[in-house]
């Protein structure tokens, strides 16, 4: 076996390389590497007299030569390709060890010229890493010190790196190589275009471009309008439980906007730990409501708003048993999704073909749990340009909430704040939630002012029959005015939760103690647009 290793980064190499040769591994190396190895009395053959050719260029050119592209991309199962190597005099190369010029931490530096940047683009290693990456089979590559010890345990005991390990290693090899191709065009583009790009270029501490990478889904058969072309793509390591992990059990293709709500309706449903449903209307919950089973929670959801429920977008955070179908299906509906069917509910649904049934497993630990730890990104497109922020998956502990009234809640009214706060969160701005009895009794969402969505959500629970007297009522953000608490309190909430922080609390407060209402202030603003 023949190993060649060539790192700028020579942290644990030459330990790795001992423990090689004292497996019999024969070294080949690059200059500066195999300096190091030969000072440490190993023996180690340089490229340069592997090849017949010397470095040259300052070492541009060190490893560009067949001789090593050869042992590193002959197939072994190929005899043709065995025979060429035969023809010409080229011996195998079974173990790859690379890591790159520093390019990324070079144009991290302050100071750092063009020409620094571009001497430290990295042309042999990352050809070398790609062809042993390919020749995956044949080839262990390693691009990570951390490799070094998993890949001398597999040599140590069967005189081989497995075949499983041998792919993950590719894979790591291409991410690495990606990512550093992403840095180096990444550097590239920051620089001025019209500007001297022989001069210390202005660096910003993000990258020029998004480093989000993505892997295409599918194309779908248009965007949110039939002229609009679209496609889905999930991110690389994308996060259990998110909708990206969906499997489509029934149904016709989703389309662009079957995706978008069908994310809110997820999104919102996860975020409840006892069974509940979220039927999701043009990317708002139409109703949203708990109870003891996936069956109960849909009927309380599907009384706040039937009308919009038509053609809706439902989702459980519990299982879909036959006695939920048999209620859902009474509607026409769009998508369905839950984390699991009854063969029953299943089979209720066969009977519906066009409906598109979605099996998504929850997270592990709960969605909060995982996203707090993902800090995952939140992506808006605005211009040629881009929005990006950390998601919004601020939690609220009870123990933040400020009751700021004279009158103090109830644990029931308390309980149903917090319900109309967790689903205020996901309700496009200005957000008003009137709620009660752990559901929705009236939603106004997506108007310019807070008074009009106060309007909105009370006509909506009048229209559904649905009485506000006594019910709690969540705004996503501050009442910058009295008159939107006015609105609220006449159409019958006792109990309010917002934000608080306006110039004018004192005057909303003191309204609030006036009408003789509960208010509680969370100090978290949920905008969502
Ligand atoms: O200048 S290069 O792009 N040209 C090459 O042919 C080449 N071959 C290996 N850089 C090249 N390398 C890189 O040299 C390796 O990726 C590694 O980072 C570095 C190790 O050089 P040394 O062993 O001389 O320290």
């Amino acid at each position: 076996m023949q190993a060649l290793l060539s790192v700028s980064d020579k942290t644990g190499v030459l330990d790795f390389a001992r423990e090689l040769n004292a497996l019999g591994v024969k070294l080949l190396s690059t200059g500066g590497t195999a300096k190091l190895l030969a000072d440490a009395g190993l023996p180690v053959t340089e490229v340069a007299d592997h090849t017949g050719f010397p470095e040259m260029l300052d070492g541009r050119v060190k490893t560009l030569h067949p001789t090593i592209h050869g042992g590193l991309l002959a197939r072994r199962d190929v005899p043709e390709h065995m025979a060429a190597l035969t023809k010409h005099n080229i011996a195998t190369i079974d173990l790859l060890v690379v890591n790159l010029y520093p390019f990324e931490a070079t144009v991290a530096k302050a100071g750092c010229t063009v020409e620094d940047a571009i001497e430290n683009i990295d042309i042999g290693g990352p050809a070398m890493v790609r062809s042993a990456a390919k020749n995956w089979k044949d080839v262990a590559v390693l691009t990570d010190a951390s490799q070094y010890a998993g890949v001398l345990a597999e040599l140590k005991k069967d005189k081989a790196v497995s075949r499983a390990t041998k792919f993950a290693l590719s894979v790591a090899a291409f991410n690495r190589i990606s990512n550093y191709d992403a840095a180096i065009s990444d550097y590239l583009s920051s620089l001025q275009v019209d500007g001297d790009v022989t001069g210390v270029p202005a660096r910003s501490e993000f990258p020029a471009q998004s480093n989000a990478r993505f892997v295409k889904l599918q194309d779908l058969r248009y965007g949110e309008n039939p002229h609009q072309a679209a496609a889905f793509y999930r991110d690389l390591h994308p996060a259990p439980g998110s909708l990206v992990t969906a499997k489509q059990l029934q149904g016709k293709e989703l389309s662009y906007n079957n995706i978008a709500d069908a994310d809110a309706a997820w999104e919102c449903v996860k975020s409840f730990d006892t069974p509940a449903c979220v039927i999701v209307k043009h990317a708002n919950p139409c109703g949203v409501a708990i109870g003891a089973n996936a069956a109960e929670a849909y009927g309380k959801a599907f009384k706040t708003d039937s009308t919009s429920a038509f053609g809706g977008i439902i989702a459980f955070n519990t299982e879909v048993d036959v006695a939920a179908a048999t209620a859902v299906s009474k509607q026409f509906v769009e998508v369905l999704i839950a984390p699991s069917f009854s063969a029953e509910a299943l089979a209720l649904f066969a009977a519906k073909p066009n409906a598109r049934v979605l099996q998504i497993a929850l997270p592990p630990g709960g969605a909060t749990a995982w996203e707090q730890g993902r800090n995952l990104q939140d992506v808006k497109r605005v211009g040629s340009g881009l929005l990006i922020q950390t998601a919004d998956n601020r939690e609220l502990d009870k123990s933040e909430l400020k009751v700021v009234s004279a009158k103090q809640p109830t644990p029931t009214e308390l309980e149903d704040l917090l319900f109309a706060w967790k689903v205020a969160k996901y309700v496009k701005s200005n957000a008003i939630v009137f709620c009660g009895g752990g559901m929705t009794l009236g939603v106004g969402a997506g108007q310019m002012s807070r008074i009009d969505s106060a309007r909105i959500a009370s006509i909506k629970a009048e229209n559904a029959g649905l009485t506000l007297k006594g019910s709690a009522v969540a705004s996503d953000a501050f009442f910058p005015f009295r008159d939107g608490l006015d609105v609220v309190v006449d159409a019958g909430a006792t109990a309010v939760i917002q934000p608080g922080g306006s110039m004018r609390d004192d005057e909303v407060i003191a309204a609030a103690n006036e009408r003789g209402i509960v208010m509680v202030l969370t100090g978290v603003r949920h905008f969502r647009h």
